[in-house]
């Protein structure tokens, strides 16, 4: 026989007890009889479950039916909705973005690289500003002094700008009996192809401040060694290292190591996880405190609710300034509730088995929500009419439809579902 969803409902909520009908000896009128009633029961399912249970058969929105049905009157609901696992992909970024140290970032921010695999920011070289070109790669947007990216931006700011090939911009290149003038960043010497080099020091055709330059760093054609995320500079003649945007001398060694910064999130309820809205860089492991260094608390006013946590919890939470309870204690879009509970959906037809949770009715709903998570209705199935022991259909051959007034569901209440 083909069974409809609507004959699965318990029936009895809706119709009324006829205790009469279950003096029936035998199974052939047994199965008479529930023909008979099979139909009427239907109709009157149908009719008065709706738009409840009747909404499963035309495949309502099963969500947006529980919380219109949360009226608080204590009915079993009979064929629950499950909660779809919308989190499944929780922790995608939008188009755009990619996921770093917990939260989500633009793909163009060269602060955190440009490729959509890496988290690591740029870094060229003597690039001054960067950023991430057309073809997401990261490029110089401009140089240091006396530095130019003339070919490729990708590849940072490669020419030396008092070079007579490239003197003072990409585009000049002095004639054969010219030098080239370094631009002082006093504006005392004007930069350019000139005749003769004034009062800088004349490095082959350059000319040039040895006390700054580090191409000529005290000497002509000193040129002074820089390291990996570090350019070389050179300060009253002596070489020393300037570490790339990002990146910093965190031995306090101007020409030690550059090592890059880490980002710490402001993390409010010191749970160890901040928020993306407020940050700062520093030295790795010395963010300090009230600082962490991954983000996406959901509620950085709550030590309970942060990303990753396992326990689970029978009251919801609310935001400061907020009235929205949520249950989402692990802050991935999702409210999960404890393994092992088990949902109420029907009656076992046959022998009037079945138990489990209700949903909470609490008239929450939108993404991510459970609204099982801090139910605390508990339904159970059980013969009505006890009276009359012999009144239920428990044969094999009973009926596959329950008979109105001979399963009730009872409701009990129990702890609040934990969830996170
Ligand atoms: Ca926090
Ligand atoms: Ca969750």
């Amino acid at each position: 026989m083909t069974r409809t969803q609507c004959g699965q409902h318990p029936l009895q909520i809706i119709t009324g007890s006829s205790h009469n009908e279950k003096l029936v000896s035998s199974h052939a009128q047994n199965k008479r009889r529930a023909r008979e009633r099979r139909s009427l029961a239907l109709v009157l399912a149908c009719v008065a479950l709706a738009p409840f249970a009747c909404s499963q058969l035309i495949g309502a929105d099963k969500e947006r039916k529980l919380a219109a049905s949360a009226d608080g009157d204590g009915q079993a609901p009979g064929l629950v909705a499950e909660v779809p696992e919308a989190g499944a992909d929780t922790g995608a970024c939008p188009q755009g973005q990619k996921a770093c140290n917990g939260t989500c970032v633009s793909t163009t921010d060269p602060e955190f690289g440009c490729s959509s695999e890496s988290c690591a920011p740029c870094s060229l070289p003597n690039a001054k500003l960067l950023k991430c070109n057309p073809s997401g790669q990261c490029a110089a947007a401009t140089c240091r002094p006396g530095y130019g990216a003339c070919q490729d931006d990708a590849k940072g700011c490669t020419f030396d700008l008092t070079s007579a090939e490239t003197c003072g911009s990409c585009q000049v290149a002095c004639a054969v009996a010219q030098v080239c003038r370094q631009a002082t960043p006093d504006g005392g010497v004007g930069g350019g192809c000139a005749a003769d080099c004034g009062a800088l020091t004349q490095c082959g055709s350059s000319c040039v401040d040895i006390e700054t330059t580090a191409t000529h760093c005290g000497q002509c054609n000193k040129a002074c060694p820089g390291n990996t995320n570090g350019d070389p500079t050179c300060t009253k003649g002596t070489c020393t290292i300037e570490c790339r945007p990002g990146f910093e001398h965190c031995d306090g060694n101007p020409s030690g190591p550059c090592v890059a910064l880490q980002v710490f999130y402001k993390d409010g309820d010191g749970d160890g996880v901040g928020v993306a809205t407020s940050t700062k860089k520093a030295c790795p492991g010395q963010g300090g405190a009230g600082w962490a260094p991954v983000a996406g608390d959901c509620d950085d006013s709550n030590p309970q609710v942060r990303p990753g946590q396992t326990e689970y919890f029978n009251r919801g939470f609310t935001k400061p300034g907020s009235t929205v309870v949520s249950f989402d204690y692990d802050c991935n879009g999702v409210e999960q509730e404890q393994p092992g509970t088990g949902h109420f959906s029907t009656c076992t037809v046959k022998y009037c088995a079945g138990e489990g949770l209700g949903p909470a009715m609490s008239g929450r709903g939108g993404a991510g929500v459970n609204d099982y998570c801090g139910s605390a209705r508990y339904y159970r199935c059980a013969p009505s009419g006890t009276s009359t022991g012999t009144a239920l259909p428990i044969q094999p051959q009973a009926p596959e439809i329950p008979i109105p007034g001979e399963c009730t569901v009872n409701q009990s209440a129990v702890a609040g579902n934990p969830c996170h």
